[in-house]
């Protein structure tokens, strides 16, 4: 039964904590309690909370210093983060003393975390993992930097008018950041553009110098990264923009007073926004400037650090290690150069050397237009030095070529880094870096052998597979209370730091009690989000019914279209039949649709024109409802995985580089219905294909057609009435009556007739059969309510290997080979 784990460090104070909410809502608002906002009071607790941290962050901060261990730097243009209070609250082993303290102040903590903003400076996946990497990092004892941008507007707020998405501006900050530090002690200086010269120094060295350049002064703001019960606190710096001068008025120089114009604007621009692409690269000449901002500065604060302590920066790779998060942060390759050769005086094969063995590069993707290539024209303009450093890294990356496959022309064309006019940055990622990883192994594997097979060739020690992993703290733990005691009562905390351990659940599958309980509890979470939806979405859901969720970005490839076009399917039949045995079902969707993505933004539109006709024809009985929740992000995420009884993971098997929400869902005991695509593989592996729903084409199957032209989703429309039906209905409008027009480019995406045009390149009509016979194996599953109870809690008891912290420590064996850091006993 439940063991207690002893917290390394933490006495948490509840009195002291108590006077110091109060204590804050006074200095800072100059106000009692009871006159204080909800958003004052969530304020004031936050610095209390942030009073318990910054003891323990510079206690480790400390202890780093002491123990010099070698750190990592994770390079990433995105870190979603969500709301910090809860989770620095239960990374503190706080919870029951905050509790009991504010209850005794007369306040609710979940109204509290309910006022903080989510800190979205990420877009899905790619961004989640970075968050959900800091927190085990932290937990797991080791060193770590987080280094990213402080976006001034975050992901964007989603708001739905008249069923479609309108992005509104995330202010995120407009009450102040409790939790963050600036440190403006280790401002950095960031060039852009003007050009190099050439100075031939006293020793007749020569010295590249760039002049005539714009510059920017990047101020580092500190989050503090709490581990959880190890008083280990590590950082996240994301990088602000100020103009390096003041505005000189009394200028008289024009080129000075233009000069200056133009830097506070570069300023004012840089940081301002997160692009909100996922997977997608839109070759806007700001972002490259966002890329190199923020890379610059974290390079030159890595090697100041490291000189403080060192004396010789040749040995730099044995004390730092930089992870470049997609190719984003790449260019942190020659700007590592640049500064050992121009500011270290390095030789090109010293520096070399250093770069090689310090830089590592993830691949999250194999969709071709997320692929950033740079212009050279723009690059060079905006990166003058750094792209000298390039081309020499690339005449001399052609040598190696040319050396090991003479007087083949092709693997030049279809390997250099820089090749038709164009910079290719996942190229240089790979040939300067000492490891290339996949994110699970079906990725991982495509990789080595389709996508990047001549770089596999040519450098097969470099690649590996590191499965994405989730945080248990976050998404059990704070996400699910009621789950995570249930958990905890069966077979003790270990679970919260060791996931594997939650697999001793196994033994209470078969158990009757333990079922009902589960059962129990997945319905009161359910309650839980029902109440939420009928909040913000007036819509009445039964929590009776199957909740079916699909919540990830909105892309082509995830397939939201193949679900909804199911639903409608499913609703001609019941008004074909409408005494048809049919068990009631929820569809629930949350999605996030890129600004300029046309399909996308109709897909929402079909699926909230959809839900208008279902939820309100009487003659189906409420038995299917379609919910499309509004602005789904990391704090409403928590809320809807705990109450999930199936995991919709559906994309086109190959497209998926690994999914982590499919982790999530898996964890809260869903059941995955999905293609035998990323990390789902390793789910039906760990959790066996029975307590699963698997269809679809395989990965192989897809590639095949793919590399023999696609193929014709004509012949399926005209030899199966009920496709054809559900696909006529996108055009003859039943659900945009007065517009049948309205989605006819989600019909042509489907099946163009033009033999020009390619048609349904994400298999929906070839997979919506096996799609729909899953379905119905779902429904009768569920009707069996123990075996699913059974299966459910097999879900949970196997999802052990998903935890990041499993991930990280892969990472750490494999690659970065850091130094586990224990704080002495205070
Ligand atoms: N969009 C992948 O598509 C993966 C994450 C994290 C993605 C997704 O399958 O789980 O990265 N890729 O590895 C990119 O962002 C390029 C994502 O989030």
């Amino acid at each position: 039964m439940a063991k207690k784990t002893v917290p390394v460090s933490v006495t948490f104070d509840k009195d002291l904590f108590k006077r110091s909410v109060l204590y804050n809502i006074k200095t800072l608002y100059r106000k009692t309690l009871e006159e204080a906002t909800p958003q004052q009071v969530f304020q004031a607790v936050a610095y209390a909370i942030k009073d318990a941290v910054v003891d323990n962050w510079m206690r480790t901060q400390e202890e780093y210093e002491k123990q010099d261990p070698k750190t990592v730097y994770y390079l990433s243009m995105e870190f979603l983060m969500g709301r910090a209070l809860g989770n620095n609250i239960i990374n503190l082993q706080a919870q029951k003393e905050v509790k009991e303290a504010l209850d005794e102040l007369g306040l609710d903590l979940n109204v509290i975390e309910d006022q903080e903003p989510d800190a979205a400076l990420g877009n899905g996946g790619l961004g989640r993992l970075a968050a959900c990497f800091l927190d085990s990092l932290a937990t797991l004892g080791y060193a770590a930097y987080g280094c990213g941008i402080r976006y001034r507007y975050g992901m964007f707020k989603q708001e739905i008018r008249d069923g479609y998405q309108v992005e509104v501006p995330d202010n995120w900050l407009v009450d102040g950041n409790p939790f963050e530090l600036r440190r403006p002690e280790y401002a950095k200086i960031v060039k852009f553009g003007g050009y190099v010269n050439v100075h031939i120094d006293e020793n007749g060295r020569s010295n590249f110098v760039q002049e005539g350049y714009q510059s920017v002064k990047a101020i580092p703001y500190d989050l503090p990264i709490v581990g959880y019960g190890n008083g280990i606190v590590n950082t996240l710096r994301i990088w602000d923009a100020e103009a390096v001068e003041c505005f000189q008025l009394d200028s008289f120089d024009k080129g000075d007073y233009q000069k200056a114009v133009e830097q506070e604007n570069l300023a004012r621009n840089i940081v301002e926004v997160l692009y909100p692409n996922d997977n997608h690269y839109a070759g806007k000449e700001l972002r490259l400037k966002q890329q190199y901002f923020f890379i610059s500065a974290s390079v030159q604060e890595a090697v100041s650090k490291y000189m403080r302590k060192h004396d010789d920066i040749r040995k730099f790779y044995e004390k730092v290690t930089f992870q470049l998060n997609d190719t984003h942060p790449t260019v942190a390759v020659a700007e590592l150069m640049r500064i050992l050769m121009d500011e270290y005086y390095l030789t090109w094969d010293e520096a070399w050397e250093v770069t090689t063995k310090t830089c590592a590069y993830t691949n999250h993707t194999i969709m071709s237009e997320a692929l950033e290539k740079w212009p050279i024209e723009l690059f060079s303009r905006l990166l003058p030095r750094v792209y000298q450093i390039i081309e020499e890294i690339n005449r001399r990356f052609i040598l190696k070529i040319q050396e090991m496959y003479p007087g083949n022309q092709e693997k030049i064309r279809k390997m250099a880094i820089i090749y038709d006019g164009q910079v290719k940055m996942a190229h240089l990622a790979i040939a300067a870096g000492y490891s290339v990883n996949g994110v699970a192994r079906l990725h991982t594997e495509i990789l080595k052998h389709q996508e990047l097979k001549d770089f596999y060739e040519m450098m097969p020690e470099k690649f590996n597979n590191k499965t994405n992993g989730i945080t248990q703290r976050r998404f059990l733990l704070h996400a699910n209370p009621l789950l995570a005691d249930w958990v905890t009562a069966h077979v003790g905390n270990d679970w919260i730091t060791d996931l594997p351990k939650i697999n001793k659940l196994k033994v209470f599958a078969d158990d009757e009690k333990s079922q009902q309980e589960f059962m129990n509890i997945k319905y009161q979470n359910k309650v839980r989000l029902a109440k939420y939806i009928l909040e913000h979405n007036g819509i009445e859901v039964d929590p009776r019914s199957i909740f079916d969720v699909q919540v990830k970005r909105l892309h082509e490839y995830k397939r939201q279209l193949l679900n909804i076009l199911h639903v409608m399917y499913l609703y001609n039949q019941l008004k074909d039949n409408p005494d048809m045995d049919f068990y009631p079902r929820t569809f629930i969707f949350g999605a996030k649709a890129a600004a300029g993505y046309y399909n996308a933004k109709m897909t929402i539109k079909l699926i909230n024109s959809v839900a208008d006709v279902v939820n309100n024809d009487p003659a189906i009985n409420g038995k299917i409802k379609v919910v499309f929740i509004e602005n789904y992000r990391v704090s409403n995420a928590e809320i809807i995985f705990a109450a999930a009884d199936v995991s919709e993971q559906i994309s086109t098997a190959s497209k998926e580089a690994s999914g982590t929400g499919n982790m999530k869902f898996m964890l809260n005991g869903a059941l995955t219905l999905g293609t035998m695509d990323g990390a789902n593989v390793e789910i039906v592996e760990e959790v066996g294909k029975e307590n699963a729903f698997i269809f679809g084409l395989s990965s192989d199957e897809v590639i095949n057609y793919e590399n023999n032209g696609g193929y014709d989703p004509t012949e399926i429309f005209n030899n199966d009435p009920d496709i054809r039906r559900v696909l006529m209905q996108l055009i003859n409008g039943t659900y945009a009556p007065g517009d049948p027009d309205r989605f006819r480019t989600l019909y042509n995406s489907l099946l163009n007739t033009l033999s020009t045009a390619k048609a349904d390149t994400y298999f929906i009509l070839k997979d919506f059969r096996s799609y729909a016979e899953a379905q119905k194996k779902v429904e009768a599953a569920y009707r069996d309510e123990k075996g699913w109870a059974r299966s459910a809690i097999l879900n949970v008891a196997c999802s052990g290997k998903f935890t990041s912290d499993r991930t990280i420590q892969e990472y750490v064996d494999d690659i970065w080979h850091l130094d586990k850091v224990v704080l002495p006993k205070k």
